[in-house]
């Protein structure tokens, strides 16, 4: 049974197996909570990610978490909103879904998302939170043993306000 909370905060202090990060195809750092994340991980984290080689939008890779409260980082490239033609909802959907998979592979079982391509990418907020709780569920339905526990993590209120009105209608109840 996975417990799905929702808390509103900084992931960076969290201290779950693992972060998500909502990165760039190049996995080198950014703004945003890409720069949030490796400022408080400390330089080694883009030393490893440089091994890399990058990333596709959709899909999800692994590093260690170096100076962060979280042991493992999964960094995940969100689609840039562009309307909604350029099959941007089904590579959100993926975003989460395979960073699950990722780390239901490395054994880890407690993990917290950002709210991906909301900030910098312009996904807009309503259908983002949505597709992530689908993901999530979906992945919950097909794994129930995976994960203790898969956290939301909402910087902003407006982010925070909508993943509690979609949780509650989900009938997911099991957060903060
Ligand atoms: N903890 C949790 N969430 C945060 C934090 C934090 N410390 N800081 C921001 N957010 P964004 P994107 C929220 O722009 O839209 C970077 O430059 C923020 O409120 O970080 O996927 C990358 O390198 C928003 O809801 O990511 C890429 O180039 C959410 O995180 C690009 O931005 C995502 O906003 C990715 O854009």
């Amino acid at each position: 049974m996975t417990q799905i909370t929702l808390v509103k905060g900084d992931i960076t202090k969290m201290h779950p197996d693992a972060i998500v990060n909502a990165a760039n195809s190049s996995l080198l750092g950014g703004g945003g909570v890409d720069g949030a994340i490796h400022g408080a991980a400390g330089t080694e984290l883009v030393h490893e990610c440089r091994l890399l080689a990058g990333c596709k939008t959709g899909e999800a890779k692994i590093t260690k978490g170096y100076n962060l409260p979280a042991k493992h980082i999964i960094h995940t490239v969100g689609p840039v909103w562009n309307g909604g033609s350029k099959k941007e909802e089904h590579l959100l959907y993926s975003c989460y879904y395979k960073s699950l998979e990722l780390c239901a592979q490395h054994k880890l079982t407690t993990i917290a998302f950002p709210n991906i391509s909301t900030g910098i990418y312009h996904f807009p907020k309503q259908l983002a939170a949505a597709t992530a709780i689908k993901a999530v569920t979906d992945f919950c339905e097909s794994e129930p043993e995976a994960f203790t526990e898969i956290t939301f993590v909402c910087f902003d209120d407006e982010n925070y306000t909508i993943y509690q009105s979609l949780l509650a209608a989900t009938h997911i109840t099991n957060y903060e």
